[in-house]
């Protein structure tokens, strides 16, 4: 069993909705348990602008799988909410991105851990640092250390 963080995002078809249904879907996944999740982002879209705001947030879970059993168990989950996968950075009904595995670290075609860019991106780490400061992010420091050091003007905590 090993803790693992998962990022959810949603800027299509009611993203609130989306993202709560999304955390009960996880939580219902056989092997994966619910620890904590954080509360949810309205945040400004980073990539491609000319697109709807998202809906973020971030969940821990406890998980009896591999990580890239994990992984694959959250893209089945994404395809089941219906995403269709057009170009890079666009709109989706729903994302979900394995972000940390509890002591692993690991790079191949399949994934990367811990995720190579969530260091950079406020609409994740503001949400991480909200419900676990604590974690180690790779080298880079605790989750608390990195989001104070980003640029938060477009993430914006809903209640
Ligand atoms: N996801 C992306 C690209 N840009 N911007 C925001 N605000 N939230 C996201 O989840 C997001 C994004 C690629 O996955
Ligand atoms: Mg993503
Ligand atoms: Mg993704």
């Amino acid at each position: 069993m090993k803790r693992a963080v998962i990022a959810l995002g949603s800027n299509l078809e009611n993203p609130a909705a989306q993202i709560e249904a999304a955390l009960a879907a996880i939580s219902a996944l056989p092997g994966v348990h619910l620890l904590r999740r954080s509360a949810c982002y309205r945040t400004a879209p980073v990539g491609f602008a000319e697109q709807p705001d998202f809906i973020n947030a971030v969940c821990e879970v406890a998980s009896e799988l591999a990580p890239a059993e994990l992984l694959a168990a959250l893209l089945r989950l994404e395809q089941d909410f219906g995403r269709v996968r057009t170009f890079r950075n666009a709109p989706r009904v729903l994302d979900l991105d394995l972000l940390l595995v509890e002591g692993v670290s690991q790079q191949d075609d399949f994934l990367t851990l811990p995720h190579p860019r969530m260091h950079e991106r406020a609409f994740v780490m503001v949400p991480l640092a909200q419900m676990a400061p604590e974690w180690q992010i790779g080298t880079h420091g605790t989750a608390a250390d990195i989001a104070a050091n980003l640029d938060a003007s477009g993430v914006t905590r809903l209640d």
